[in-house]
């Protein structure tokens, strides 16, 4: 079978190179032509994507790429993993998914399964992908086959990647689940069918509202212990040694990445419709989003202690990607407490050893290229906002004058220069 794969990013690029590795003919199609050149020379641009994995399945000459979807008519396959975001009012933009749609149903032609792996409202493969590709004649279930199957990808999730995470399949009707559930097999270890794509779709917005609820919760949790002067890694660690019923979530100065902070808000959107107000998804992101000023209350009331201002003051921020060892900033909390302490006039600094360099709102923030002992001596407070696994935080205590530690890297390091969030 040819496969295609719209969207060759974070998602799209991994699926793209493990079907091309058990055999599969795969065209890469993106609207980006620097990114459809670069996978067509093999080389990679994604973290979770082995450089020599890509390169050899290009060498064997399985992968080809295009801007361009009038290859549609050769393939067999086409799965969609194109962004699903949110305008400025917390509104689901369907306008990546309906474009590419758009375009695949110019050329759809009979036999063809077309699976949408983008995380969206239960109910878009029915009321938005269906009319669009059915606008030629041809009708799903009969003359072609439509599916949903939402992406697991964990980004830096070294132990499970698009072969051998379970991955939930739902039909528009059973013939098109039939063939779902053969193309996916052929890839990953586990698939795991469902009645319908509504439901697929369902299954994966209480994925991640289930991960932004919980966050919330020790996000409130942390402020509350800060309020009775506990530490709520102490309370957290010892209720997480519970065998069951419970699993680790931790605070942090905030929820980022493209998916926990903007996912949820597609449910929340969509029960609307059914005249039902969800009530969690919207409390979560409040907090979450709190969670930036909390810690710079927290670096106003440390510099205080010590008799400083914020402004003027030298602050070291170790961490801008949004979780640990990976070099993604968007929605990076980090980059919210970066910006609230300039703005407040603090000489800050950012070192993240997988982010160099940060362009936001057109402006461009240059990372440190190295931690030096110098650049942590001359800081009156470090804060650590995200943990990565590859920083020498005994050398970070040991030449800091005071650290903030929001992620409790600091763990196992006793020391009395260490302040929790
Ligand atoms: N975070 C916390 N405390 C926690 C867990 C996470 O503050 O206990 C923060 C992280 O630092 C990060 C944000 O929340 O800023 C999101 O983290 P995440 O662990 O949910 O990771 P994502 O968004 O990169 O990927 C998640 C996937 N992660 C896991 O299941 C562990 C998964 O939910 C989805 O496959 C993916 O979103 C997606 O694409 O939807």
């Amino acid at each position: 079978a040819r496969i295609g794969v719209v969207g060759l990013g974070y998602v799209g690029l991994p699926f793209l190179v493990e079907k091309a590795k058990v055999g599969f003919h795969v065209t890469g199609i993106d609207k980006n032509q620097s990114r459809a050149d670069m996978v067509a020379r093999g080389e990679n641009y994604i973290g979770d994507v082995h450089d020599a994995e890509l390169r050899d399945v290009v060498a064997r000459g399985l992968v080809s790429t295009t801007t361009d979807f009038e290859k549609v008519a050769e393939l067999d396959v086409i799965v969609i993993c194109v962004p699903t975001p949110l305008d400025s009012n917390l509104t689901p933009d369907l306008g990546f998914v309906r474009q590419v749609t758009a375009e695949i149903a110019r050329y759809l032609r009979p036999g063809q399964l077309v699976s949408l792996e983008s995380t969206t409202y239960p109910g878009t493969t029915e009321e938005v992908m269906k009319p669009l590709l059915e606008a030629g004649g041809l009708e799903a279930g009969v003359d072609f086959f439509l599916a949903h199957s939402p992406e697991r990808v964990d980004p830096g999730n070294k132990k499970f990647g698009t072969a051998n995470t379970n991955k939930v399949v739902g039909g528009n009707d059973p013939a098109s689940l039939e063939a779902a559930l053969v193309f996916y097999k052929s890839a990953i270890e586990h698939v795991v069918p469902v009645s319908s794509a509504k439901v697929a779709e369902m299954v994966k917005v209480y994925e991640n509202t289930f991960r932004s609820v919980n966050i919330a919760l020790v996000n409130e949790l942390a402020m509350l212990c800060d309020r009775m002067g506990m530490n709520v890694w102490e309370v957290l660690d010892a209720a997480f040694t519970k065998p069951f019923g419970i699993m680790p979530f931790y605070p942090g100065p905030g929820v980022g990445g493209h998916c926990i902070p903007l996912d949820p808000h597609y449910l929340e959107w969509k029960a609307r419709e059914y005249g039902f107000e969800t009530r969690f998804i919207t409390l979560a992101s409040e907090i979450n989003r709190n969670m930036p000023d909390f810690v710079i209350q927290k670096v106003t009331r440390l510099l205080n202690n010590d008799s400083k201002a914020v402004k003027g003051s030298r602050i070291l921020q170790l961490g801008m990607a949004y979780k640990r060892n990976i070099d993604d900033y968007r929605e990076s909390p980090a980059l919210v407490v970066y910006e609230q302490l300039l703005a407040l006039g603090a000489d800050i600094r950012f070192y993240d050893p997988h982010v160099s360099i940060v362009e936001e709102h057109g402006q461009t923030i240059q990372g440190l290229g190295e931690l030096t002992i110098e650049s942590l001596e001359q800081a009156d407070l470090v804060i650590i906002t995200t943990p990565h696994s590859n920083v020498d935080y005994q050398q970070v205590v040991k030449h800091s004058r005071r650290v903030l530690d929001t992620r409790n890297a600091t763990q196992g390091i006793v020391s009395n220069n260490i302040v929790l969030l």
